[in-house]
């Protein structure tokens, strides 16, 4: 029987504008990105590292994180693409990659004037098929 564990995931942005510009890098908003396990589970057990690339206006742009929390928290003036690639616990798995765009901008009065965090959020699945036993065994266990 063909067999699959499926682990829900969250990942996205929060950002909040300061309420005015800095003067010094001019910069507008303070913002969080993540990836969360969306069951409160223990990542670890399947993923082995995040690797989070920022736009090049960023010092040292790609960002690597060996364990949980996976969040990066910056600040900026402007939107762009991220990459973002989980390298998994089962070397033979082969990484996930995929792109999301860090806003910091909206039309809600409240998140422009900076009353309310902008959170832009998503849900996914990372699907192992036929995973290793040591990688089910791992996973099942939590
Ligand atoms: C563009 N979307 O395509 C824009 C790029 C880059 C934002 C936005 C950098 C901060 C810093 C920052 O906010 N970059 O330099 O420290 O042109």
């Amino acid at each position: 029987m063909p067999m699959v564990i499926v682990k829900p995931i969250v990942y996205g942005n929060t950002a909040k504008h300061f309420g005015s510009k800095r003067d010094s890098d001019g910069h507008t908003h303070k913002w969080k990105l993540y990836v969360r396990s969306f069951n409160n589970d223990d990542m670890t057990k399947y993923i082995n590292r995040i690797q989070f690339r920022l736009h090049e206006t960023y010092q040292t742009n790609v960002r690597v994180l060996n364990q949980p929390p996976y969040e990066i928290e910056e600040s900026g003036w402007g939107e762009f693409e991220t990459q973002i690639t989980i390298f998994f616990a089962d070397p033979y798995e082969k990484p996930v990659i995929f792109f999301f765009h860090l806003k910091l901008f909206s039309t809600d009065p409240d998140v422009v004037v900076g009353r309310k965090p902008l959170v832009n959020e998503y849900y996914d699945e990372l699907v192992f098929q036929e995973p290793s036993d040591v990688l089910t065994r791992a996973m099942n266990s939590t």
